[in-house]
């Protein structure tokens, strides 16, 4: 498949918009293939053996009707990490953040079954307070045809220019999934909030910045809505001092505010570094933790 790549245009739209859609991000290949490991996944089935860093689905624990997500599903599984660590993502997103290169803070899985419920509309970087650069930007990758009607992702034009807010009331399946928006929008002025629904094939999808409201309704069509999405923040970015991030912090060493990249890989940088462990990690020539091939 034709690597893409992002225009200056592109990064115009994106520092306007706080998005922007790409028609093909991976392909048809890497689509069925994602599909295949998210039945394992959802099955607690960990191809590393090691368990990812948030669970908030899993099949016969949880209902049915909830949208089902894991965050860091490339540790556990070597195929996910092939798709979502490839470096035309990571340049990607540093062009579109103006980095000298990108780390992956984490990927988020998602699937949302027919009847599915929303999750509520959020500005990511509210969540990334425990790092000294969250400012992230994040490629979400549809796995599925996706509609209006699907429940697929909806971003808020221009809402990247709002301010930044804390982190939402309720994240899964809120009543009023606009609840926290509206409350923003209020508070910046802005009297008409558009929301576009990103409508593509599976593979494409879109880039969105960390501070770009965003969220998803309930999915009215008979059919799943799976996606991928990989968080990248700056390969600058360290550990904030002292803010503890409830779930990410406990990769921060005592009085040692640099990232490892065992967690928070470099997945393209502009001198041309990439972390070492990640293409025979992909590969499968090496499994969680195990030394570089000689
Ligand atoms: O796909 C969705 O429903 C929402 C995804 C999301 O919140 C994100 O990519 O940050």
């Amino acid at each position: 498949m034709k690597e893409f790549e992002i225009s200056d245009n592109q990064v115009e739209d994106f520092e306007r918009d706080g998005f922007i859609v790409v028609d093909r991000i991976i392909s048809d290949e890497e689509v069925a293939l994602l599909r295949e490991r998210y039945d394992l996944l959802f099955k607690g089935q960990w191809e590393t053996g090691l368990v990812p860093d948030e669970v908030n689905w899993q099949e016969g624990r949880d209902p049915p009707d909830s949208t089902r997500q894991i965050c860091n599903g490339w540790k556990s599984d070597r195929y996910v990490a092939g798709v979502i660590l490839q470096e035309s993502i990571g340049r990607a997103c540093a062009k579109l953040g103006r980095w000298p290169g990108t780390r992956l803070s984490q990927d988020n899985i998602l699937w949302k079954p027919p009847g599915g419920k929303p999750l509520g509309f959020h500005q990511d970087s509210s969540y990334e307070l425990w790092t000294t650069l969250p400012d992230w930007v994040s490629c979400w990758i549809a796995l599925d045809d996706t509609t209006a009607e699907g429940g697929t992702v909806e971003y808020v034009r221009g809402s990247n220019h709002w301010g930044r807010s804390g982190m939402i009331e309720q994240f899964h399946a809120p009543e009023n999934p606009v609840k926290d928006l509206d409350k923003a929008a209020a508070a910046a002025g802005v009297k008409t909030i558009e929301r576009v629904p990103i409508v593509v094939k599976a593979g494409g999808g879109a880039f969105h910045g960390g501070w770009t409201w965003h969220g998803s309704d309930i999915n009215r069509r008979d059919v799943p809505r799976r996606a991928i999405v990989a968080h990248c923040m700056s390969s600058e970015t360290r550990f904030h001092p002292t803010y503890v991030g409830y779930i990410y912090s406990r990769y921060k060493r005592f009085g040692d505010d640099t990232m490892d990249e065992s967690f928070f890989p470099v997945t393209w940088r502009q001198d041309g570094y990439r972390s070492p462990f990640i293409d025979p990690y992909s590969a499968r020539r090496i499994t969680w933790g195990e030394a570089l091939p000689t």
